[in-house]
């Protein structure tokens, strides 16, 4: 699996807005938010895209979700409303290769996403 940014992040080799952390899975501020909040909840395990997924990453994949959560109500959109989003490759407008959570909120999101 070749190394991304975010592997760089997860070293602490370069800086990042970190707002959660387990032994499981970070949780940083997006370098371009596209909304008030806009947070990556990543694995420490660098799985390059949905695609490459297995039953043994299920525990993991689910937990990014409740970390999300737990972030929502601490950033004050719970109420109101987010969105979370995985993109795949190309055309699902993934640019970094290794799995990310966005939880985009803080304003009403418009849908469908084009
Ligand atoms: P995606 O396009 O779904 O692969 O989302 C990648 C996101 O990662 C994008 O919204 C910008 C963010 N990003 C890229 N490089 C960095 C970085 O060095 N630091 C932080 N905090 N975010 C980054």
């Amino acid at each position: 699996m070749s190394e991304t940014i975010f592997d760089r992040i997860i070293k602490r080799e370069i800086p990042a807005d970190i707002v959660y952390e387990d032994d499981q899975c970070l949780a940083f501020r997006d370098i371009n938010p596209q909304a008030p909040v806009h947070i990556l909840v990543i694995p420490l395990k660098n799985i390059a895209t949905v695609n490459d997924l297995t039953a043994a990453d299920e525990q993991t994949v689910g937990h990014l979700y409740t970390v999300a959560a737990r972030i929502a109500k601490e950033e004050g959109i719970a109420e109101d409303g987010y969105r979370t989003v995985m993109n795949c490759n190309d055309h699902g407008g993934q640019s970094v290769y290794h799995i990310h959570l966005h939880l985009i909120g803080g304003k009403a999101l418009g849908w469908p996403p084009y």
